[in-house]
């Protein structure tokens, strides 16, 4: 399955009210302005009228021009860490809010974004194993939010359920316990039916779990280890941000810049991608042809190493990986590139370092535990109705007051997910991290065989996961990650852990 041949939305009903923009759903629209703005050009109506549902939605308005980018002119930021407002002998404490704000993405005029603490991408939290995060988050939005740590083995008064809004002007406190492995997590507004709009203006950021055995693995670290999110966007040419799902986002950011450089020494680093875009996959590679070391997938290290062509990450996912410039000559520019979109990063070898002391041990993950024989087995069925406009589970789309699936807290399930849409879609549970058995009956890919939360479930395939639903009782969701499937054709279902 190739993910870069997919996904051109679909939309939902909540659409076809003829608004043209999509501020809809029932929480009225975003904080920005999302709709048509000026004179341009629209959507192409024989794209449209081959997405599911949108062959009657009437083409309104016009679009503002793109915003027209030279690439390489802006170094890649470094994500600037959260800095705790207290720390106690077993936790600590930040306080973060979520506001209106700007940013400068591209050169000239500031952007207007959603914004965890004031930046386009949220302050990285740093969490140690086994010690908690207290993390309060006030909002200063004259609309609700809904924060939800991806990829977290959290208690459901913590992990974000749709309807678990932080209104306007309210705070909440969230208390992540960081018992699992050391991982690359994020942290995203999860409100129901919103979701895409409030991700897609800025209100994602990364939260990093360390341990003492990773430590000790003497990976690239410090300087030597960046986070790097990676998503898409449209910018009108006024730089400001449009949300209009029917268009293609072109503009390809890292770590909020588009297509920026970034210097780096001969010598190893460690990169932890994140996938931060509503729907679109990136397959990620080197431009000198060489392969690269992938070293964790989203709930921590694998097993061992594995050198692969291409870094495959769908919406959400992450992938961390180990590239080796030691070989490289001063002045040597290096290109990360999508199949895609083209270049996405340049890396510049114009830094000087000392020794290299790091390494990538063959042996990563203290053990991947053998998995638990499976308690139970669940079907869970992806499908599109037949006015194409919802894609339900299990033939219901979304209620956060039903309840969808009832799970014995401290059972083991395989899931078996299937897509009868015709569309590849990506499936993430809540709560847990699991490992995928296999994908359309075949062994998944070395780069999959590690932890995951997130997991491509091809057009039409079949995608066996299990999981253990250990430690925590309460409602959570599953749903599919393109954004806009969750937000707006009811792509989300509920489990009750008991
Ligand atoms: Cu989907």
């Amino acid at each position: 399955m190739r993910r870069r041949d997919v996904l051109r939305l679909s939309a939902a009903a909540s659409f076809s009210a003829g608004a043209g923009a999509l501020v809809l759903g029932s929480r009225g629209g975003p904080a920005l302005p999302v709709g048509p703005a000026a004179e341009g050009t629209g959507p192409d109506p024989a794209d449209m009228a081959q997405m599911p549902g949108m062959s009657m939605v009437p083409i309104k308005g016009t679009v503002r021009p793109a915003a027209v980018l030279t690439p390489f002119t802006d170094a890649m930021p470094r994500l600037a860490d959260a800095v705790p407002t207290a720390t106690t002998a077993d936790a600590d404490y930040y306080t973060i809010n979520v506001q209106q704000s700007t940013a400068a993405i591209a050169p000239g005029a500031l952007t207007s974004i959603l914004s965890y603490g004031g930046g386009f991408i949220g302050p990285t939290i740093r969490a140690t194993r086994n010690r908690r995060v207290v993390a309060k988050f006030t909002n200063s939005l004259t609309e609700s939010v809904v924060v939800h740590l991806h990829g977290g083995h959290t208690p459901a008064a913590s992990d974000g359920f749709p309807t678990d809004e932080i209104v306007a002007g309210g705070t909440k406190v969230n208390t992540y316990p960081n018992t699992q492995r050391a991982a690359t997590l994020w942290y995203h507004d999860h409100l129901h039916m919103m979701e895409a709009p409030h991700v897609y203006q800025g209100l994602h950021g990364m939260y990093i779990i360390r341990d003492p055995w990773e430590d000790g693995l003497r990976l690239p670290s410090g300087r030597y280890d960046v986070p790097i999110l990676l998503r898409d966007a449209y910018l009108n040419d006024d730089n400001s941000l449009l949300y209009d799902p029917f268009l293609d986002w072109t503009v390809v950011l890292a770590n909020g810049k588009p297509r920026p450089y970034f210097p780096v020494a001969p010598r190893k680093y460690r990169f932890r991608f994140l996938n931060g875009s509503n729907h679109r996959a990136f397959s990620l590679t080197l431009s000198d042809g060489r392969p690269v070391v992938q070293i964790a997938s989203d709930g921590g290290l694998l097993a061992a190493p594995v050198s692969t062509a291409s870094i495959e990450i769908s919406s959400a996912e992450r992938a961390e990986v180990v590239i080796d410039f030691s070989g490289c000559a001063h002045g040597t520019q290096l290109f990360l590139q999508d199949a895609t979109l083209g270049q996405v990063l340049r890396f510049d070898v114009t830094e000087s370092c000392g020794a290299d002391l790091s390494q990538v041990p063959a042996q990563l993950a203290a053990s991947l535990p053998p998995l638990p024989a499976a308690n139970r087995t669940r079907s869970i069925e992806l499908s599109l109705t037949p006015d194409g406009n919802y894609f339900p589970i299990n033939g219901q789309i979304f209620d956060p007051d039903r309840v969808d699936s009832r799970i014995a807290l401290g059972s083991t399930e395989i899931w078996t997910i299937t897509d009868v849409s015709g569309w590849e879609h990506n499936f993430h549970l809540h709560l847990v991290q699991f490992r995928i058995l296999d994908v359309n009956g075949l062994a998944p890919d070395p780069t999959q065989r590690g932890w995951k939360d997130t997991v491509v479930i091809p057009k039409n395939g079949v995608v066996r996961i299990q999981a253990s639903f250990t430690d925590y009782p309460g409602k959570y969701v599953y749903h599919c990650h393109l954004l806009e499937h969750a937000s707006y054709t009811g792509m989300m279902a509920t489990m009750v852990v008991a």
